[in-house]
This record gives C-alpha cells, structure tokens and sequence, in this order.
C-alpha cells in the first residue's frame, strides 16, 4: 500500500534510518504515516477494476475447445473465468466481489453435486435441455433465465438436451475467499423432489399464505424464468412511458430484499434508440447482453455489445448505455454488489 512520489509532508519510509525499519520488520510491526494516503486516498477509491469486453464470438471457439480439450472427470466445472487484468488474472475477480465464469456443458455430461460457502447464480447463455437442481429443486435452464444457488445449498447440473450448453456464473467468491470463509464440500447426487418455487412465487403481488407458518426456507424462489422477465419489462415500459430507467430487480419474494446476501441482480430493457446515462454509484457492474445491440461508454472505453456479450465497470464511474437497435428493445442483465456495500455502509451514489 506504499504510496509512491506524491508530494506531502507526511513522512516516507526511507526517511526511517534502515535499522529501525529493520528493528520494526522483526517486530512485526509497520509505521502507519508513509502509507496513510494510499489507505484513504483522497475523496475517490483507488479501483483496479477496468472495464473489460469480453465479446461472445470471441469467447466462445475457446470454450467450446475448451469442451475438446477437456472432459468433464478432470473438470468437474468446465468454466473460463472471465478475469480482470487489473486485479491480476489469477485471482479470477471481474472486480472486488465479483466472480464471473463462463460454463460449458456438453450432451449427457453432469457437473457432480457440492454445496459451498460463495453464493452463485447462473445466467443461461446458450442451449436447451439442462437442468441444474438445487437443494433438491429441478430447475430447467432456458436462455436468460436467472438461477440462485445461494451459500451452503447442494447443487448439481444436468444436460439431456443434443446441443452445447452454457451460462455465465456470477458468485461472490472474491469477498468470501477475503474473509478466509470460502469452502466446499462433495456429495452425492441429490434426489429430486417436487419443486416449483419458479411457478408459485412467478405472479409478483400473489404470494403463498402463511397462515401457520412461512415456507421456512431462506430462498423461497430459485429460478426466475426470462419469459417472466421479459414480459414484466415490456409491461413496465408500455405502462410508464416517461419512465428513464425500464429495470426489475431479482427479489425474495417473500422479503422483498436481493435475492442474494452480497451481490443484486438486475434486468434492464432499453428502449429502441434509448441511451441511459447510469448515475455514479459506489458499486462495480457486470452488464451482459441477454437480447439486442447495446453501446456502452465506461471511462474511454466504447463497447460494442452484441448479444450474449458481457462487460464490466468499476465503481464510483458513470456508465453509458445506448441500445444501437432503433426498432428493438435490447434487454441487459445487470449484476453488482450493491447488497454488500450497503451492508457494509459505504453504499454512495454521487449526482
Ligand atoms: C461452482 O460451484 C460452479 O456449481 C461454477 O457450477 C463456478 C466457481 C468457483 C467456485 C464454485 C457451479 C464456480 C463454482
């Protein structure tokens, strides 16, 4: 965290003569004031998050030679970890709480049930004929459609389908593992039981009546379908048609809070021409193509994204959004980690 040649009267640590600093590293011990500026920079945090394209036509050849390369006994998760280089690619964060992984499943492979600490959710890109079950619940993977595995519930994928399968996982694996809580543990596969959370929570404003007692289960509502998506947005827009931002938000429905402790989903329709300037907020952003053409502009950076694409932005950065259809609605999926900077206090939103 060493700050490096700003001009400041604060003391640097090569004004400490070499033996005290040495007396201190034995010590296990380190001066503050040569690096309090770093820890606190002044009014805006330092962000290695970059904004990143990570074009489907370009992700895709590999991912699926990734599939020839590769089967599934020595992957268990065939995924290409869509890693930011300013965090450092090995540590596989698009930004300081986010994972984002691209995973393939081929015909008649499985991926073998575990449970974990990190939450994740998946994004389906690609394909029919999978399924993932979670904590007992067979959840049908269709394009768009948005599935919770939440901490600590058992999880397994599926694929009966005849085509190459794959979605786009979002997990807080970078602030679980930071925290030295992030583990896993192997089981065997579940049995299926009746589920239909995704039917019995769909109709928002209708909810089971908990007449004895709450479902009890702390994520109610598993998979949320992108026809039920979908059809909420264009609602929305036909109903409100000054509204700026057409955008749902992935609630418990029996909570109304995220759908998950750490990060928020989203699902956002542009309209035909729209162009959305996003405010500043404090939290980094993953967008992803589900349908359309979309511009984004992130600092200097303009992205062309066509469907299927996904980016990123950092936090405390305006982002610009054109959808390049002038006849089409573009619909976008948004993941960020609003949830965990309000927990955490430090949620902004500046202008
Ligand atoms: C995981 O459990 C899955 O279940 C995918 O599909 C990606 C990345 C890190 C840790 C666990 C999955 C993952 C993961």
């Amino acid at each position: 965290m060493q700050d490096s040649g700003r001009l400041d009267h604060l003391g640097r640590l090569e004004d400490l003569p070499q033996d005290y600093r040495d007396d201190l590293t034995k010590l296990n011990l380190v001066p503050l004031w040569p690096s309090l500026r770093a820890a606190l920079p002044a009014g805006i945090p330092t962000r290695n998050t970059r904004p990143i394209h990570w074009p489907y036509a370009t992700l895709r050849p590999v991912l699926m030679k990734a599939g020839d390369l590769t089967p599934m006994e020595k992957a268990e998760r065939r995924v290409l970890v869509l890693a930011n280089p300013g965090h450092g690619l090995e540590n596989m964060k698009v930004s300081p709480a986010m994972y984002l992984g691209m995973q393939l499943l081929l015909p008649g492979e499985c991926a073998p049930s575990h449970r974990h600490t990190p939450n994740a959710v998946r994004m389906v890109v690609e394909g029919d004929g999978a399924y993932t079950i979670v904590d007992g619940e067979k959840c049908p993977m269709n394009r768009g459609d948005l599935i919770l595995t939440p901490t600590g519930l058992w999880h397994e994928h599926q694929h009966t389908g005849d085509q190459a399968v794959v979605w786009l996982d979002v997990l807080d694996l970078p602030i679980i593992y930071y925290a030295e809580t992030s583990y896993g543990i192997e089981g065997q596969s579940q049995e299926v039981k009746v589920g239909r959370g995704d039917q019995i929570y769909a109709r928002g404003g209708m909810l089971p009546t908990p007449v004895f007692a709450r479902s009890g289960k702390a994520y109610p509502m598993l998979r949320y379908p992108w026809v039920a998506a979908r059809a909420s947005l264009l609602a929305l827009a036909e109903d409100q048609p000054g509204l700026e931002a057409v955008q749902i938000t992935y609630v418990n429905p029996e909570t109304g809070q995220d759908v998950q402790n750490n990060l928020g989903f989203y699902a956002l329709m542009l309209r035909p021409n729209q162009t959305l300037c996003l405010p500043v907020r404090s939290p980094a952003c993953v967008f992803h193509v589900i349908e359309g053409n979309v511009e984004a502009v992130i600092e200097q950076n303009t992205f062309t994204l066509a469907e299927a694409d996904t980016c990123c932005a950092p936090g405390y950065t305006g982002v610009t959004l054109r959808n390049r259809l002038a006849d089409q609605p573009s619909f976008v999926f948004l993941a960020d980690e609003s949830p965990l900077h309000r927990k955490l206090g430090v949620f902004e939103h500046r202008g």
